[in-house]
């Protein structure tokens, strides 16, 4: 069991992701795409996410910003049905202290914020929320972070940062018993970057915290497979086995069935004498 606060967790989970980005489900009308993503959790929850990320700011790299009331009018219904209907446990994928508000007023349970709660407000709402809160790091901004990103090195920077968050939490009054850490990979990092974070990212373990690793149809895998996003399943697999090996604690993905499959043989060889 993992405890997270007051949420509970198996010792290894699935974070299903769940898009409400106008493009993501192209069908159409508000009412179409809302009972899409309503569809698309239930099939995540049926496969074995333990947890539901529901994120309305496209943080793909060269995406831009999206306003606030625009990001709650997307989030916020969806997160609302999950809870209260499908009684998911829902993260929001948020960098807004408006938004975090607004998503766990209507049933949130934790969220994931790809800024570490850097931005205004966020470190406060979070304080007040009292959810659990996942910290990741990246260097830049979506729009421009995979232009030049440089580290001295990059598995320290990230330890650093990391470390330096998970103090501003603290002091801000953010339990740690309450906190994950993640990596960010593909934030501001380039393939040889990602390979370093994923080859050595028990070190981060000595933080003391959760760690909790995304890399499920990431570009890096396209760089090394030659595949599509599409077509890059088999490829974010293997990601999930390596990470459970070196110590995550949830993995974010798209693929839940397979993805729970890896983390079952992974952990059968770490158990094995
Ligand atoms: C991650 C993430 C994305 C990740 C955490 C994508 C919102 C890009 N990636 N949150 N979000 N960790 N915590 O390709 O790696 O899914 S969006």
């Amino acid at each position: 069991m993992l405890k997270l606060g007051s949420m509970q967790l198996p010792d290894v989970s699935v974070m299903g992701v769940l898009n409400v980005t106008p493009d993501s489900f192209s069908d159409g009308g508000r009412y179409n795409s809302h009972d899409a993503a309503l569809r698309q959790a239930e099939k995540l929850i049926s496969e074995g996410a333990s947890i539901v990320d529901v994120g309305g700011e496209s943080t793909r790299p060269g995406s831009s910003a999206v306003g606030e009331s625009e990001e709650i009018d997307r989030v916020v219904p969806v997160v609302e049905a999950l809870a209260s209907e499908l009684g998911a446990t829902v993260s929001v994928d948020t960098t807004k202290s408006a938004v975090m508000r607004a998503a766990v007023s209507v049933g949130a349970a934790m969220i994931n914020d790809v800024r570490a709660l850097q931005d205004d407000g966020a470190l406060e709402a979070a304080a007040e929320l009292g959810v659990p809160v996942c910290l990741m790091h990246m260097q830049g901004m979506p729009r421009t972070m995979q232009d030049s990103p440089e580290y001295g090195d990059v598995v320290k920077d990230v330890y650093n940062f990391l470390e330096q968050r998970l103090a501003a939490c603290e002091a801000a009054g953010i339990a740690r018993d309450r906190i994950v850490l993640d990596p960010g990979f593909g934030f501001g990092k380039i393939v040889e970057h990602n390979l370093s974070l994923l080859k050595h990212l028990r070190r981060l373990k000595d933080l003391g915290q959760p760690l909790l690793a995304g890399l499920s149809r990431k570009s890096t895998l396209g760089h090394i497979t030659g595949r599509e996003v599409d077509a890059r399943m088999p490829a974010s697999i293997v990601t999930a086995a390596i990470a459970v090996q070196n110590g995550a604690s949830i993995i974010r993905a798209h693929d839940v069935a397979e993805t729970v499959d890896a983390i079952k043989v992974t952990r059968a060889v770490m158990e094995a004498k």
